[in-house]
């Protein structure tokens, strides 16, 4: 134990189901930063993290952890103090996340895609005293958006940044860990947190107008890694490949890194999701277990250098984050090689995962099952109430790895949450004969463009601060590889024009990451509304795929 006490504006597990979970041993009272030192003393020499011409041991991953924990510490950083983690695949992702873990201050899971509205948003809201950043990643300049933002940001005290050497007003991450920075024996002791205070915070694709913060526990995030680690079949000769942009829950804890490293086997980062970097990384370092989006395996599986490449190591390619195609899924084993395990999880905590064994009837066409047999789960019509089995409706869900509320946000906490702690997931499922879920579609306002999450309201926002335009909704489109894409209905001011050109190079503009601009915009007098007035988002559905068939675009 530590100091004990949650974080203020964390809601708590009650203390009745806080006592269960730990009785029944899925809470073991230790927190990720005492697991690492477990891990590290029982794998050693074994090979931990390889990236590019880079490979760790087990041994030194832990000690360039230790010492970059005890700079931190050293820099002031103490138990609950927040820090922005933007960081692209790179090992110092790994050493600051678990320094972190280890003195009880929390990341905020940012990613690299995020630009300087959403940093912003991310830095005043969680009032993180230090931000963790790449120089320059996919040509973008993280070091300057960082500095010109930072003046407005009172809380940030540090920029720590990649690479050996670091530009003024900067910490150099490498040079922590190499033990160059100052390093203050005995102060961690008086900074270890509780197995059951926040360990972290993850971004939620959220509904609301700008993302919500996630906070897991140790305890439970700690349960979520081993679990999603034994359903995987991962083990000391295991060989992932994080191909996804790690800062998600999916290739980080679930089991991706951690649940690789709980396991003794090797973490390979790869900087890029394409064909083109993970196909050879596959084959140099023998690769056993990844986990990707539906628009990723699609590109997988239509590269030519899959048959340039000895894939055979391959077992387990893992699909989530957004509605595998049946028959997409069906090609993974005769053009990879490896068994396709679904995956349905999301950020608050549920996963529910196809098992390796599972019949091809359920590996194909179900998104799984839960994985903990305290994971209560429920699914409700309008009313609330629940369907006769085998029917549509929203699933609730509630658990010993699932949060019972978002960071300092009642008001949404209220709606997102039932009074007796369901999550409201927002998704519409269907329970199958198998006992496995079938995603069918959702309740909640976002897009889901290949895995990545944007609320509908957030974009809305952003688009109606743009001089030309009178009203704007904003509505999923189908697309044939990311599933979704974001498309914009706007009402356009008598006497101005817009394009999408123009529209797109003014949210760019005002700092919204790429990923949710809009990729087609439809100019209409007016939008269509429902009984009860608001704009119907279905009619708007429905006509942006109508027209897409009527242009061939979509089948
Ligand atoms: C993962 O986490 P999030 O937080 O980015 O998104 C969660 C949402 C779910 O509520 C659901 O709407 C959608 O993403 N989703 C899926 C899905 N997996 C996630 N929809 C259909 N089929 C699937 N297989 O996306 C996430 C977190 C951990 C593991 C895997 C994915």
């Amino acid at each position: 134990m530590g100091n004990g006490g949650l974080l203020e504006g964390c809601v708590p597990f009650p203390p009745e189901f806080a006592e269960r979970y730990r009785s029944k041993g899925y809470w073991k009272g230790k927190t990720l930063g005492e697991w690492l030192d477990e891990w590290t003393a029982r794998y050693g020499e074994r090979t931990a993290i390889v990236s590019g011409a880079k490979r760790l041991s087990y041994a030194e991953l832990g000690r360039r952890v230790e010492r970059v924990a005890r700079s931190l510490a050293a820099l002031g950083l103490r138990r609950h103090d927040r820090v922005l983690m933007q960081l692209n695949n790179v090992p110092e992702f790994l050493y600051v996340t678990l320094a972190l873990f280890k003195i009880g201050a929390l990341p905020v899971m940012a990613l690299p895609a995020h630009r300087e509205t959403e940093i912003r948003h991310f830095l005043a809201f969680s009032e993180a005293v230090a931000s963790c950043i790449p120089r320059r990643f996919r040509n973008f300049d993280y070091l300057h958006m960082m500095r010109s933002i930072a003046p407005d940001a009172p809380s940030l005290r540090h920029i720590l940044v990649t690479g050996e050497d670091a530009p003024s007003g900067t910490v150099s991450i490498e040079a922590m860990a190499n033990g160059a920075a100052d390093e203050v024996l005995g102060v961690l002791d008086n900074l270890r947190p509780a197995s059951s205070d926040v360990a972290l915070f993850m971004v939620s694709g959220g509904t609301t107008g700008l993302p919500k913060l996630i906070p897991r526990t140790h305890d439970d995030y700690a349960y979520n890694v081993e679990i999603s680690a034994d359903v995987s079949g991962l083990g000391p000769e295991s060989v992932f490949l994080v191909a996804l942009p790690i800062s998600h829950n999916f290739p980080f804890a679930t089991p991706g890194a951690l649940g690789t490293l709980s396991r003794g086997g090797t973490v390979v980062l790869a900087l890029s999701p394409s064909a083109e970097v993970c196909i050879p990384l596959i084959e140099r370092e023998r690769v056993t277990h990844t986990s990707t989006v539906p628009a990723v395996t699609i590109q997988w599986l239509s590269s030519p250098l899959r048959e340039r490449h000895d894939l055979s190591s391959l077992e387990v390619v893992q699909v989530g984050g957004s509605r595998l195609n049946a028959e997409v899924a069906r090609r993974v084993k005769p053009l990879l090689g490896a068994t396709v395990q679904q995956v349905f999880g999301m950020a608050e905590g549920l996963n529910n995962f196809t098992r390796l064994d599972d019949p091809e009837d359920v590996l194909f066409n179900t998104q799984g099952r839960p994985l903990s047999p305290d994971d209560e789960v429920r699914v409700v019509g309008d009313d609330g109430k629940p369907v006769a089995p085998g029917e549509r409706g929203e699933l609730l869900t509630r658990g010993p790895y699932t949060v019972r509320g978002y960071y300092k946000a009642p008001e949404q906490n209220r709606a997102a949450f039932t009074p007796d702690g369901f999550y409201r997931t927002g998704d519409v499922v269907r329970l199958t004969p198998s006992g496995n879920f079938s995603v069918d579609g959702r309740v909640k306002d976002l897009i889901n463009r290949g895995g990545e999450k944007i609320s509908a309201e957030e974009v809305e926002n952003a688009v109606l601060r743009h001089p030309a335009v009178q009203n704007v909704a904003v509505v999923a489109m189908p697309d044939a590889v990311l599933g979704e894409a974001v498309c914009a209905y706007v009402i356009v001011e008598p006497e101005r024009a817009l394009t999408l050109e123009s529209l797109r190079a003014f949210l760019e503009r005002a700092g919204i990451a790429r990923f949710k601009l809009p990729e087609r915009m439809e100019t209409v007098d007016r939008l269509p509304l429902t009984s009860v007035g608001k704009v119907s988002k279905k009619d708007l559905r429905a006509d942006i795929a109508a027209r897409l068939r009527a242009e061939g675009k979509v089948a």
